[in-house]
Order: C-alpha cells, then sequence, then structure tokens
C-alpha cells in the first residue's frame, strides 16, 4: 500500500511531469483560421464546474476519468462532473455568482456533446473566443493544448479526438503572474472564467484560414488588395466576389496563398457612412464571407487622413466591463455603448488596455466608429524576457489576424503607459515592427508617458510610432493646471499627437466646489480646462479621454470610489456625470477642419 506521503509525493510529481507536458501544444495566431460567418456549432450553454483552487485536475489527472483500478475495484474520486454545480457559458465567474466576485485561479468547466461526421474530408476546429488568461483544454481524456493570453480567441484542430459522444474539459486559469502580459498590477478588475464563444467549426481539410481584404493606402481609392492563405501548399484558383460592386476575380494560388490588387470603386467607409460590402471568397471547395468596409486611413507628415481628408479624432477611452458581466458584454450592451460615444460627439473610441470582443470592431463597423485597438502591454512588464515577448507579439499577432478586415480599426496600440528604458524600448519598437509586417493598411501607436523631467512629449519610442499617444493627467495627478500650456509649448513633436488620458474621478451624484476631489464640479472643471488648452495646439489630431464609464477597480478603496475606477462620464448604471455635457459641448462646437462657407 502506497503512504499517504508518498501518495502525496507521487501526485506532486505527477502535477510537475503534467505542468510541463500541459505546456505543450500551444495554440498560437499562426494556428487561426478564418471563421466569419462560417456554419459554427455552439457549445454556449450550461456546463458543470468546480472552483479548482489547488490545480487538482492537473495534478491528480481528473481528466484521465480513472474510475477503476486493473484489477475493476472502483477508486474512490474527488470530482463528480455531472453533479458538479452549472454555469452558463460564456460568462465572467465573478459576475455570474458574487461568492466568486474576488476568487483569481482555476476554475474547471465540463459538459458532454454529441457530434457525428458530415463528411470524410472535414476538419473540425474547436474555437475559445477568450479565457483570461491560461487556458488548458481536455477532450475524452486526452489533453488538447493550452492559450495563453486573456483576450484573444484560439482554436484546436479536435478532428482525431472526436467521437460520438464527447467529454470537454476546460480549465481556465485567472492567475496574475509577474511574467505575463499584462502582468500582476493593473488599473482594472482581474475577470476569469470563459468569456466569449465555445464553438465547434467544420472545414474541408483544404480551407481558407486567412482571408484579408482591404482598400490599398495611395491608391487613388481605387485599389482593393485580397490576400488568401490556405491550410495547406497547394495550387488552386479561388474566386473572390463583390456583386455589389460587379467584382468576380480569380486569385492564382501557388503554394497555398495568393494575392490580388483589383480596380474598384468603392463607396468609402466613414463614421458618417459606414458602407459595408458583402464579400465572397471561394477556393478549393471552401466559401467564406465576410462583410467589409473600403477606407484608407493613412498619417501623412503631421496630418491624419481618413478618405484623403484631415481629420481631428473625437474619441473616448472604454474598458470592457459592465457591472452586470464583467467583460462579458452582451451586444446590446456594446451597441449601448457605441450609441452613447456617438451622442457624445465621437468618431472615434479607444478599447483599453486589452483585446476587446471581435464583435466591438464588427458593430463599430456597422455603426460607424472608428477604433484604436490595443494588447495589454501595460505598466511594468518583463521587458528583457523572451518569453514575455513571445506572448505579448502572439496576442498581437492574434489581435490583427482577427480584425484585419475591419474597417473601424485604424490604429494597433503596442501598449500602455511604460517606462523608457533600453529594455522597453527594444521589446515595444520590435512589437511595432511586426505590426507593419503585418499591416500596411493601418497606423501603429501607443500610449506614452510625459517626460516629467522636461515636461516635454519626449519619449524614445517615438521613432517606431505613426501617432504618439500622451496619457497626461494635468489637473488631477499633477495638480497644478500650469503645467498643460507649459508642456504643450515645450513639446515640438515631429509626429501627430493624441491625447489618449486625461480625466479626474468623480462619484455620480457627489457634488461640491471645483476642488473639491472626487465631486463631479471638480471632474467637469478639469475637462474644461483640458479643452481649452488642446483646442490650442495645432500638433494634437485627436483625443480620447479616460473614460466614458466608470470600472471595477481592486485598487480603488476611497469612499467615493469604492473599488471603481470613477473616471467615467457615466456612472457604471449609465448615470451622466456633468463632465458628459462639457466634452460632448466641446466636441460639437470644435471643427478644425470645417469648410468655411464664407470662401
Ligand atoms: C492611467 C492608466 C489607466 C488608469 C488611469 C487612472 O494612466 O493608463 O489604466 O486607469 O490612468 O485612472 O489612473
Amino acid at each position: 500500500m502506497e503512504s499517504d506521503k508518498q501518495k502525496k509525493m507521487s501526485e506532486a510529481d505527477r502535477t510537475e511531469e503534467n505542468g510541463q507536458k500541459n505546456e505543450l501544444h500551444e495554440a498560437l495566431a499562426d494556428g487561426m483560421i478564418y471563421d466569419r460567418y462560417r456554419k459554427k456549432e455552439s457549445l454556449n450553454g450550461e456546463w458543470h464546474y468546480a472552483v479548482d483552487q489547488y490545480d487538482t485536475c492537473i495534478g491528480a489527472k481528473w481528466y484521465e476519468e480513472n474510475y477503476y483500478d486493473e484489477g475493476g475495484n472502483l477508486l474512490p474520486v474527488d470530482y463528480s462532473f455531472d453533479e458538479w454545480d452549472r454555469m452558463m457559458l460564456p460568462c465572467c465567474f465573478n459576475t455570474n455568482d458574487y461568492i466568486y466576485l474576488l476568487y483569481e485561479g482555476s476554475v474547471i468547466f465540463t459538459r458532454t456533446f454529441y457530434f457525428s461526421k458530415q463528411s470524410e474530408d472535414e476538419r473540425v476546429f474547436l474555437k475559445i473566443g477568450a479565457v483570461n488568461y491560461l487556458c488548458r483544454v481536455f477532450l475524452n481524456k486526452m489533453y488538447v493544448g493550452m492559450h495563453k493570453g486573456g483576450s484573444t480567441p484560439f482554436y484546436f484542430d479536435i478532428t482525431e479526438l472526436l467521437t460520438p459522444r464527447n467529454r470537454i474539459l476546460i480549465q481556465a486559469d485567472s492567475t496574475r503572474r509577474e511574467e505575463q502580459v499584462p502582468t500582476t498590477v493593473t488599473d482594472w478588475f482581474n475577470y476569469g472564467g470563459v468569456y466569449r464563444d465555445i464553438e465547434i467549426i467544420r472545414v474541408p481539410a483544404v480551407h481558407v484560414k486567412r482571408f484579408q481584404i482591404a482598400l490599398e493606402p495611395d491608391s487613388g481609392f481605387r485599389s482593393i488588395r485580397v490576400q488568401v492563405q490556405l491550410s495547406e501548399p497547394v495550387a488552386a484558383k479561388a474566386v473572390l466576389t463583390i456583386e455589389e460592386l460587379a467584382v468576380k476575380e480569380e486569385i492564382a494560388i501557388e503554394n497555398g496563398v495568393g494575392e490580388l490588387v483589383l480596380e474598384a470603386s468603392p463607396v468609402l467607409w466613414s463614421p458618417e457612412n459606414p458602407k459595408l460590402y458583402d464579400v465572397t471568397l471561394s477556393c478549393a471547395g471552401d466559401v467564406v464571407k465576410d462583410r467589409v468596409g473600403f477606407r484608407e486611413f493613412l498619417v501623412k507628415g503631421m496630418d491624419i487622413l481618413l478618405n484623403g481628408e484631415p481629420i481631428f479624432l473625437k474619441g473616448v477611452c472604454f474598458h470592457e466591463d459592465s457591472a452586470a458581466n464583467g467583460k462579458a458584454l452582451s451586444d446590446e450592451e456594446r451597441i449601448e455603448i457605441v450609441l452613447t460615444a456617438k451622442e457624445l460627439g465621437c468618431n472615434f473610441m479607444r478599447l483599453a488596455h486589452y483585446p476587446h470582443s471581435e464583435r466591438m470592431a464588427q458593430i463599430a463597423d456597422e455603426m460607424g466608429l472608428l477604433l484604436w485597438e490595443e494588447i495589454p502591454v501595460y505598466w511594468n512588464i518583463h521587458f528583457s524576457s523572451k518569453e514575455t515577448y513571445r506572448d505579448a507579439e502572439n496576442q498581437l499577432c492574434e489581435l490583427i489576424t482577427r480584425d484585419f478586415n475591419r474597417a473601424s480599426v485604424i490604429i494597433w496600440s503596442v501598449g500602455n503607459e511604460n517606462q523608457d528604458t533600453d529594455e522597453r524600448l527594444k521589446f515595444m519598437g520590435d512589437l511595432a515592427k511586426t505590426v507593419r509586417r503585418l499591416d500596411h493598411t493601418r497606423a501603429v501607436s501607443a500610449a506614452c508617458l510625459v517626460n516629467f523631467a522636461k515636461n516635454r512629449i519626449e519619449d524614445r519610442l517615438e521613432e517606431y510610432l505613426d501617432i504618439i499617444g500622451l496619457n497626461e493627467y494635468c489637473g488631477w495627478y499633477v495638480a497644478d493646471f500650469a503645467m498643460l500650456p507649459a508642456l504643450f509649448g515645450n513639446s515640438h513633436p515631429k509626429k501627430p499627437v493624441i491625447i489618449t488620458e486625461f480625466g479626474a474621478d468623480a462619484l455620480a451624484g457627489h457634488h461640491g466646489t471645483v476642488t473639491d476631489k472626487g465631486t463631479e464640479e471638480c471632474q467637469a472643471f478639469i475637462y474644461v480646462k483640458q479643452t481649452q488648452q488642446i483646442r490650442k495646439i495645432d500638433y494634437i489630431k485627436g483625443m480620447t479621454p479616460w473614460i466614458l464609464r466608470d470600472f471595477r477597480c481592486p485598487r480603488r478603496t476611497s469612499a467615493t470610489q469604492k473599488y471603481y475606477n470613477t473616471k467615467g462620464l457615466i456612472s457604471t448604471y449609465g448615470r451622466r456625470k456633468m463632465a458628459f455635457a462639457v466634452l460632448r459641448d466641446f466636441y460639437a462646437e470644435y471643427q478644425p477642419y470645417a469648410i468655411d462657407s464664407a470662401e
């Protein structure tokens, strides 16, 4: 008989062995398939779950379901999958049941599902929209693979593992770790869970892995570039159809890849006229679709140009967070947020500080809102670690691959508020180079810190960026407002600047004087002073004040915050603060590029 001590040791060994084994088969950007509008079989719905604080599932291999010993005798087990409590996925477990509000760590989710093959030729993928942060998947007692990074989708080819009746088990581990991206301290809430869709996607053996389509910059709005990548290095012919533009073009595929630049004159997509076209690509028995807008976004000299016209980006930041659903916002909640931003007069929104759901960019495409998308290279990252870089770059590649066809997305941000060190310069400079390698239809930026020593916009990363993002909290963290005109006057940036953050906390309904911190008056006053200065500065080509709506934040404990960052222009329940009207009035009146009708 194994003594208790021995038993514990062998369990620990198994944990270690598994810990290593289970890091294999990592789902990376390269393993993504093109999936928009593909037929999907949803695995959303009721799953059984258990909170697994000590990672016992992995350590004791629950997923192997060893119920009997070699002699056929029943063994004791510490789980009963089909009797565990139930949770509706996708969701953030923290908001699904408030008993888990502050839990961080592993939760195991499991369910069964039926599957029948539809064709000999098919490959079957499991797609999980997002799990924060680490996810391991097991199917029919086998380890399928893992994924790191809390906000991007990942795919596993599960064709060989499927049977008529299947048990799937997902470990969703929200533990904060130093080497992760983001690291252990952020200014937002660490929601955990399987919080975006879980789906089965069937594709032919040779299928479209990538389908990218965009208006070619600097082509006089007359060329569309299409890039195709198949799952196999074959020769084939693809056909692209855009009926409304009378486009039906063949694309030669060699070695699994093909590219075509075709002549067309689409109605240009813009926030005022978010015109979308149905596009179809068929190739080697696979057919994929999208609805895309065609627009040109360029940075020329000190100007930001949309469809050839200079534009001032009237924006606001937004965190993917609702009181009811955490990060798992419903479509209705997202649409409401876009409508609120539009009411504010915005043509632009900064999705801070990590990739929001792909639904957000799809909705922005439909409703007409420009977007800044970001990866969570936030504050102090392990900039000298190769593994951390690999993780950050993979998140960036997954985001760009996911949203490449979204006209609304105009800027990829490689991070937020990082000290200007040599390691950080290399790390984020390389990320910016990756953006350029993958996408020449958008700009690359980052939200930088003020160089406080010189009170100047100055950061060595600027060299790698097209647009400089600047977070400055004059009137709030820097109490003396005089700093702002001095900062702007003292700076001579060589690239256009977007003020990516300014703001102030205010509890909705809390009133006082403009110097009383935490009051609506104080926040509104800071918006008045900020907009008075920003309008004077030519190199500022856009702004995204912090932030549209209050959001949960464990670091904010004052009487007026109560674990919320209250810099929202509206409260978490939608109550508008005085600063909302200040910004709305400013956006309505500030028209730096209006054509003077008298001319
Ligand atoms: C910042 C950060 C943002 C914070 C904000 C604040 O500079 O970029 O994540 O939430 O300030 O409220 O302090």
